[in-house]
């Protein structure tokens, strides 16, 4: 299986709890190799934008509002397959529902601060990779 790339984004929660480190340090052990990174605070536009389709759903105010109370963490990442196995690393969106062992279940709070945000296809990856990376920072990091 080919090294692929996918876009992740650890939340502003676990910059609160201070364990954005440690779940970096996560992936890491588990095969995923960090090519580009940025600490950044996205702007209300930013996290409406980068959330849109879910732009009609009940959550989405409070979501906007969390994802914009404090610094994130964009970074893309490789490994074989990696949108699958990443997705696989960071467990179920709830994390009472997350499996043992995964992002989710170790460092998450609740279905809203959850951690973690990790693409759910390889047309996500890539579009949300050119969302938060310019195309020479992509150039490098691939
Ligand atoms: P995921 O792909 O696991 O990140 O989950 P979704 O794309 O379904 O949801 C995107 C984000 O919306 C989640 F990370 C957290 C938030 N969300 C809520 O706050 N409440 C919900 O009921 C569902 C999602």
């Amino acid at each position: 299986m080919p090294d692929t790339h996918t876009l992740t984004i650890v939340k502003p929660d676990a910059f609160a709890s201070a364990k954005a480190g440690k779940i970096i340090a996560h992936l890491e052990a588990q095969g995923f190799k960090v090519c580009a990174a940025r600490v950044m605070h996205l702007t209300q536009a930013q996290a409406e934008e980068f959330y849109g389709v879910h732009r009609e759903r009940p959550f989405f105010r409070s979501l906007v509002s969390f994802m914009t109370s404090g610094p994130c963490m964009p970074l893309v990442l490789e490994k074989a397959d990696a949108v699958a196995s990443l997705r696989k690393a960071i467990g179920a969106t709830d994390p009472k529902e997350a499996e043992k062992g995964t992002v989710r279940a170790l460092f998450a709070e609740s279905k809203e601060r959850n951690a973690i945000h990790a693409s759910d296809s390889d047309e996500n990856a890539a579009r949300e990779s050119r969302f938060f990376f310019s195309e020479s920072e992509l150039l490098a990091a691939h």
